[in-house]
């Protein structure tokens, strides 16, 4: 608590009207993702009361008429009146900007910094709050409207010795004008996520828009470890244990776990600061990093796995195949980037480093077998980057990347000016005909791939130069080598369009293709060069008119506006190659009449993963993975 009349005592006093002023400045967007923003924020006030210690369960409903509910078990937000604004500390709380964190005693500590502006600003953003609270065998609930208490403070007595708060809101269709649909995927991800982040808090989620009803209960007593398992469950690890370390110093608390795994060539650690996915990384990673690769090669030379004359591993020969979670709790982190997703916090580099370098000394002195895999791995992955250098080179000087003849199946375009070029990535030669055929050549090329493209989350890379699906895609599109920086001026072609059929099979070849540009050059699909094609499933004839539709719904909302006994033919298209040359023009490649997806990755460390279990070994999991994760990887409309 502040003794002196300070900034944040000031600061109490101030009101939401900013808020509906400038929503974007408290919740980053009015858009879906400044929707979702609202529960994460009231989920946070919930996970504040389970960290410190009064708070088991926490259930969060998405109600039949669009609004949400946070309940918890916790001791309930106090309901007693407050020396400075002579309300009630709940109405207060609700009211009043920054106000979250001033209450009760100084335990009460708000989780982020991304999130952490205070269920005031909840409020003010929604055209309804409802919150109860149940403490000391009474019950006491108070309405808000647009942020201003339309109700007294009632308190009635209640029987039960029931604990905890409930926040149900509506949010404000006033200032979410874009959509006030809470998407089940996304907040099913972050409840999860937060759920293993928060090991052995229960948080239920239920979905009552829908009948029947959808509930989910996620409850982790391994915490991190158990997201690690989760992570690693389509790899095959090196090691049974996880590795964990749990520490704290100078109130920093740090937890770390690891897992090796034999076939997987990248690394993927996910970073946490109080809860907050840091997806630009920050001080936690940069000491779990340099603890990693001191600590491996101490023990590599100690066993001598590395002589004395040889170099140290690298960091990334370290890592390779490692998937860890790092999440520390920081008392008042400092968010950097433009994306407040970095942390800054200089202190946190060394506490993980020495609490992780001990932890992990001893482990691995203890379990040599496990040193001595993990060493082999590392070692195994410096020589191949040194055969990959090698191939590179090998590449360089015969020039296959540079001048080397177009590919022979590319049909390519006449005009020679990459801005306004495209090239249609097409799967097979029939679909490649129809394309062909289809397409304005002026400004349109075809490059037809055969078959499933090389999986390149599982191939080292001296494999990747030696493909041939692969060798014409670098070629045609004017590519660099792998990794290198991008060089946009040699892209020939500003939009890279995947083309797949509209089913199972093709789905698989546009993840194919979408990690082959992810990973060997990221730069691509974050600059916007990479769309996928929209075909239609359907036609529908009617007496003279014809109607194509992209979807099932969109194939039930035409039948309805058709009358009760018209009669019409429905041909489903079962792929591309299907299609007349015209028909795919008209409804697919015509830049007048097509809807083009640009692919925009929100969330990098996400699509890591998201790429990591997608191209993991088993089809049946990875499936489910691109139904119900799909939408992580934002599709944008582009009606261009
Ligand atoms: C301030 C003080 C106390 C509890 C809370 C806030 C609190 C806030 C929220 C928001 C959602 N759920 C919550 N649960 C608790 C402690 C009051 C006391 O000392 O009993």
């Amino acid at each position: 608590m502040t003794s002196s009349y300070s900034a944040e005592q000031i600061q109490v006093l101030e009101g939401l009207d900013p808020v509906r002023k400038r929503p974007g400045m408290y919740i980053g967007s009015t858009g879906p993702r400044g929707l979702h923003h609202l529960v994460y924020e009231v989920v946070d006030n919930s996970v504040d009361e389970a960290l410190a210690g009064y708070c088991t369960h926490i259930e969060i409903e998405l109600n039949e008429d669009g609004s949400c509910s946070v309940t918890d078990d916790g001791r309930g937000i106090p309901t007693d009146t407050h020396p400075t604004t002579g309300k009630s500390a709940l109405e207060t709380v609700m009211t009043v900007l920054h106000a979250g964190g001033k209450f009760g005693g100084g335990g009460y500590k708000v989780s982020g910094g991304l999130h952490g502006v205070g269920i005031s600003v909840v409020n003010a953003l929604s055209e309804w709050v409802e919150v109860t609270v149940w403490r000391e065998k009474k019950v006491h609930t108070q309405r808000y409207e647009r942020g201003i208490p339309v109700t007294e403070l009632i308190s009635e007595p209640h029987p039960e010795n029931q604990q905890g708060t409930s926040v149900s809101f509506l949010p404000d269709a006033e200032i979410f004008s874009e959509t006030r649909e809470f998407d089940y995927n996304t907040l099913a991800g972050r409840l999860k996520e937060l759920a293993y982040l928060n090991a052995g808090v229960k948080i239920t989620f239920s979905d009552r828009r829908q009948t029947p009803e959808r509930v989910e209960a996620y409850c982790y007593e391994g915490g991190i470890r158990e997201y690690v398992t989760y992570m690693t469950r389509e790899k095959e690890p090196l090691h049974k244990d996880i590795i964990y370390v749990s520490g704290e110093r100078n109130d920093v608390q740090v937890e770390v776990a690891l897992q090796w795994c034999v076939d997987a060539y990248s690394d993927n650690l996910l970073g946490f600061a109080n809860n907050i996915r840091t997806i630009d990384g920050g001080t936690h990673l940069e000491g779990l990093k340099t603890v990693l690769t001191r600590t491996i090669n101490t023990v590599a030379r100690k066993r001598n796995k590395i002589k004395e004359n040889e170099a140290n591993l690298a960091g990334e020969n370290v890592r390779e195949g490692l998937t860890g979670v790092v999440s520390v709790k920081v008392p008042d982190p400092e968010f950097e980037g433009q994306t407040k997703t970095k942390l800054g916090n200089t202190e946190v580099r060394g506490i993980v480093d020495s609490l992780v370098g001990e932890v992990l000394s001893e482990y691995l002195e203890f379990n040599p077998h496990v040193a001595d895999s993990v060493i082999d791995k590392a070692i195994q992955a410096f020589k191949a980057a040194e055969a990959a250098r090698n191939a590179r080179e090998l590449v360089r000087r015969k020039s296959v990347l540079e001048s080397s003849p177009l590919p022979g199946k590319l049909a390519d375009c006449s005009t020679r000016d990459p801005a306004e070029s495209e090239i249609f990535l097409v799967e097979g030669d029939s679909a490649g005909g129809s394309a062909k055929q289809g397409r304005d050549r002026r400004f349109q090329a075809i490059l037809p791939l055969r078959g499933k493209i090389l999986n390149i989350e599982k191939t080292d890379d001296s494999k990747i130069y030696k493909n041939n699906e692969i060798q014409s895609l670098i070629t045609a599109l004017g590519l660099g080598i792998k990794g290198e920086e991008f060089d946009a001026s040699a892209l020939r072609y500003h939009r890279i369009v995947i083309m797949t059929d509209a089913d199972v099979d093709g789905a698989h070849i546009r993840t194919l293709l979408l990690t082959f540009f992810y990973r060997y050059q990221r730069d691509l699909v974050d600059q916007g060069y990479i769309y996928i094609a929209c075909p239609p499933l359907y036609k529908i004839e009617r007496g003279r008119n014809h109607y194509y539709c992209y979807s099932d719904r969109e194939l039930q909302q035409q039948l309805a506006t058709f009358p009760p006994n018209a009669s019409y033919n429905i041909q489903r298209f079962k792929g591309l190659g299907e299609m007349m040359p015209a028909q795919l023009w008209e409804t697919t490649m015509n830049p007048e009449s097509r809807t083009l997806k640009r692919i925009e990755i929100e969330d990098a460390a996400e699509a890591d993963r998201i790429f990591t279990v997608l191209m993991g070994d088993r089809v049946a999991p990875r499936r489910e993975f691109i139904e119900t994760h799909g939408s992580r990887l934002n599709l944008v409309d582009l009606d261009i």
